[in-house]
């Protein structure tokens, strides 16, 4: 299996597992993704862990040779595939935690971008180098990159093609924090500790904060903050936020049932 799901504590954990191709994206990799994430958003995992297998990459991006030599039809349903694979961690109940391990290229950056947090390790390298291969990116790249970068960065990344470091990546907000990797699991560690630190929330209250927050980036100001009364509201009518507030009243450590 190029995808590996497994079960790493209360975390759903996927790694890309194609080290020989430094975890590129082939499309049977791909559909394979798409039927896992299905399988993550079904289950009771507290967050969902990526990562890619080996010591060098997270993911060097769609598999090059593959894109080679197909009809314009192939070549706009693999990129419709691909945006609709990872618009999936839009809408999982859990959220998503990228663990850049590597390098992460092109379909890898944009993987990580569609993630609701990336990490990643100190000798991490980011890009958008498609420009190089004569093509643009084409799996929500040029719409997220600016979301999370700002528009002048994104288009510097995307027409220059270069590669960002790991402390660039934090200095500009491509990524959230960096994390070691001396020994090997010690990235995917980092993950589940900063997992952790949302992770005993109310699961459907933190996807109203992922979605009011991420409609930000979409939305005039006087409809956003429609969205988050709405939402807002929403979360006054959980059991969570019953027992949330109660707690606090109580002086105790609230107990949430994702409710
Ligand atoms: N696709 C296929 N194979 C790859 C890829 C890739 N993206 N990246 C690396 N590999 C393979 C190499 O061919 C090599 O295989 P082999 O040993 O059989 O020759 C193996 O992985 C190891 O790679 P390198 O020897 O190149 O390793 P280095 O450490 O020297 O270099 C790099 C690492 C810098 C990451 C280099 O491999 C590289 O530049 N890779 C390509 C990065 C890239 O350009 N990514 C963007 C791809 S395009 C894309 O993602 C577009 C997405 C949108 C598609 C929309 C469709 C409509």
């Amino acid at each position: 299996m190029a995808i590996e799901l497994t079960r790493v504590e209360e975390f759903a954990l996927i790694t890309l597992n194609r080290p020989e191709a430094l975890n590129a994206l082939s499309m049977a990799l791909i559909r394979d993704l798409s039927a896992r994430l299905d399988e993550v958003a079904k289950s009771d995992a507290r967050a969902l862990i990526i990562t890619g297998a080996g010591p060098k990459a997270f993911c060097a991006g769609a598999d090059i040779k593959e894109l080679q030599g197909r009809s314009l039809m192939a070549q706009k349903q693999g990129g419709e595939f691909g945006q609709a694979t990872f618009a999936k961690l839009d809408t999982l109940p859990m959220p998503s935690v990228a663990v850049i391990n590597g390098y992460a290229f092109g379909g890898g950056m944009e993987l990580a971008l569609a993630c609701t947090f990336r990490l990643a390790t100190r000798n991490a390298k980011m890009g958008t180098p498609e420009i190089k291969l004569g093509l643009i990116p084409g799996y929500g790249g040029t719409q997220r990159l600016p979301r999370v970068v700002g528009e002048a960065r994104a288009l510097e990344m995307v027409m220059t093609g270069r590669t960002v470091d790991a402390d660039e990546a934090l200095r500009i907000g491509l990524v959230n924090r960096l994390v070691d990797n001396a020994n090997e699991g010690d990235a995917v560690a980092a993950g589940m500790a900063f997992a952790r630190e949302f992770s005993g929330y109310s699961l459907p209250v933190l996807s109203f904060a992922r979605d009011a927050v991420k409609r930000a980036g979409e939305t005039p100001l006087h409809e956003g903050l429609k969205i988050e009364t709405d939402l807002g509201t929403l979360a006054f009518q959980t059991q969570d936020s019953v027992e949330g507030m109660a707690a606090f009243a109580e002086k105790r450590k609230p107990v949430f049932k994702d409710k």
